[in-house]
C-alpha cells in the first residue's frame, strides 16, 4: 500500500503508520499474541465494506444492499465451520471480550458463580478479573497453577468445582505454555453442573492446525480473537453448539453490538481460507518447533522457565534468578529492537506494572520465515541484553546484530 491519497489528506496519520512500518520492520516481536496478517487480510480490511451497515445476520438484515456483505459473511460463517469442525459459529464479536461478554450475558445472570483461571496465573482479564464488566457482574472462584509443577491443578478445579458449583467453567489462558486437557475440564463441569467454555484466543491457529487438542468435542461455548496464532484481522467469534445458537445469535445482535465490522469479517474470511491451507499448518508447526527452540535455549542460558518449557507457541520466563524485574528488562530489550511484555508470574511478588517475568512467544517470527538458527541468535541476544542491562554500548552492539537479522527476514 503506498498510501498516497493519505499522505495529501493527513499528513500526521501518515506519517504515524510510515513509522509503524518502519518500527514493525527493524525489531523482532515477541509478543506471543502479536503477528503479521496476510497482505490479502490487510488489503480487506482498508476496503469498501467498511463503508457498510449490516444490522442482523446473512438474509436477515435490517438495511438493504447487504447482497455483498452476506456473501462474506456466510464465507466467513462456513470455512470456520470447516476450520474447527463447529456446529453453529457468529463471526460478528468486534474482540475476544465482547464475544466472551456474549456468552456471559446470554447464559449467566448477574451474580451467578464462574470458575476461571486466575489473572495473575495467566487467565485472561475477561474471565472474571474484578477490574472487568466479568468480575463487576459475577462472582469469580479462581484456578491456578501448581506452584512446583507450573501445569493447571486439574484436582485443585475439580475440587473448587464441586464445592462452589459455578454456573459456568471458563478454560483458556493468556500465559499459559501447556496443553490444556479440555477432556477433563468437560468432565468437571458435567459433575458440577456448569457450562463449559473455552477461550481458545492465543491457541487458536495451533486447534485450527490440529497441533493443539480442539476443545469444540468438550465445550459449550469456544470464543477466540482471530488475530494471534489464527493471523487473522483483529476481532472475535464463537463457535457453540446448535442448541445454543439462537440465544449467542442474539446476545451478539442486538444484544450488545449494533453495526457489525463487514469489512473485518470479509478479512475474517480471508484469513479462515488461508488456514485451511497446508502452508499454515506448516507454519503452526513451526511456531511450536520455534517456541520450544527459544524455551530450550534460555535454559541453557541460566533462564527459568514456568513449568520447564512449552508445548505451544508461547512461555513465561522467571526473571527472578536474574535479578531483573520484567519491567526493565522489556525496556532493556526494546532498546536493542526485540519486542515483548513484561508479564506477572504464578505467585508473583511484584505488581502488574513491575512484575517478575516478560512472556515470549513465537508466532511473529515464524511469520517472518525465520527457524532454528535464528531463534538461537535471537536466544543470545535476549540473553545478553539482560546480563548487560545496564551497559548502553553493550545494547547498542546487541541491537546490530538484531538489525541485521530482521534485513535477512523483511517483513514487508
Ligand atoms: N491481552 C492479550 C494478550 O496479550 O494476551 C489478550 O487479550
Amino acid at each position: 500500500m503506498d498510501y498516497e491519497n493519505l499522505k495529501m489528506a493527513d499528513p500526521e496519520v501518515y506519517d504515524a503508520i510510515r513509522n509503524e512500518i518502519a518500527r514493525e520492520r527493524k525489531n523482532i516481536v515477541l509478543i506471543a499474541s502479536e503477528n503479521y496478517t496476510s497482505p490479502a487480510v490487510l488489503e480487506v480490511q482498508g476496503s469498501v465494506f467498511t463503508n457498510k451497515y449490516a444490522e442482523g445476520y446473512p438474509g436477515k438484515r435490517y438495511y438493504g444492499g447487504c447482497e455483498y456483505a452476506d456473501i462474506v459473511e456466510n464465507l466467513a460463517v462456513r470455512r470456520a465451520k470447516d476450520v474447527f469442525g463447529a456446529e453453529h459459529v457468529n463471526v460478528q464479536p468486534h474482540s475476544g471480550s465482547q464475544a466472551n461478554m456474549a456468552v456471559f450475558f446470554a447464559f449467566l445472570k448477574p451474580g451467578d458463580k464462574i470458575l476461571s483461571m486466575s489473572l495473575s496465573h495467566g487467565g485472561h482479564l475477561s474471565h472474571g478479573a474484578s477490574v472487568n464488566f466479568s468480575g463487576i457482574f459475577y462472582k469469580t472462584v479462581s484456578y491456578g497453577v501448581n506452584r512446583d509443577t507450573g501445569y493447571i491443578d486439574y484436582d485443585e478445579v475439580r475440587r473448587l468445582a464441586l464445592e462452589n458449583r459455578p454456573k459456568l467453567i471458563l478454560v483458556g489462558a493468556s500465559a499459559y505454555s501447556r496443553i490444556i486437557d479440555f477432556r477433563v475440564f468437560s468432565d468437571i463441569a458435567k459433575e458440577s453442573g456448569a457450562y463449559l467454555m473455552a477461550d481458545i484466543a492465543h491457541i487458536a491457529g495451533l486447534v485450527a492446525a490440529g497441533l493443539h487438542p480442539s476443545p469444540l468435542p468438550h465445550a459449550d461455548f469456544v470464543t477466540t480473537t482471530t488475530h494471534k496464532t489464527l493471523r487473522g484481522p483483529r476481532g472475535g467469534m464463537i463457535m457453540c453448539r446448535a442448541e445454543h445458537a439462537k440465544a449467542i445469535d442474539k446476545m451478539i445482535f442486538p444484544g450488545i453490538q449494533g453495526g457489525p465490522l463487514v469489512h473485518v469479517i470479509a478479512a475474517k474470511a480471508v484469513a479462515l481460507k488461508e488456514a485451511l491451507e497446508q502452508k499454515f499448518r506448516d507454519y503452526q508447526a513451526m511456531v511450536i518447533k520455534n517456541a520450544k527452540t527459544l524455551a530450550g535455549e534460555l535454559v541453557k542460558r541460566g533462564f527459568k522457565i514456568i513449568s520447564g518449557g512449552t508445548d505451544n507457541h508461547m512461555m513465561l520466563v522467571d526473571l527472578t534468578s536474574k535479578g531483573i524485574t520484567g519491567k526493565d528488562a522489556e525496556e532493556a530489550l526494546g532498546k536493542a529492537c526485540i519486542t515483548v511484555n513484561k508479564n506477572v508470574i504464578p505467585y508473583d511478588k511484584r505488581p502488574p506494572a513491575v512484575t517478575s517475568g516478560i512472556r515470549l512467544g513465537t508466532p511473529c517470527v515464524t511469520t517472518r520465515g525465520m527457524g532454528g538458527a535464528e531463534i538461537v541468535e535471537i536466544a543470545d541476544v535476549l540473553s545478553s541484553v539482560i546480563q548487560n542491562n545496564k551497559d548502553a554500548a553493550a545494547i547498542s552492539a546487541l541491537a546490530q546484530r538484531i538489525d541485521s537479522l530482521c534485513n535477512r527476514f523483511p517483513i514487508y
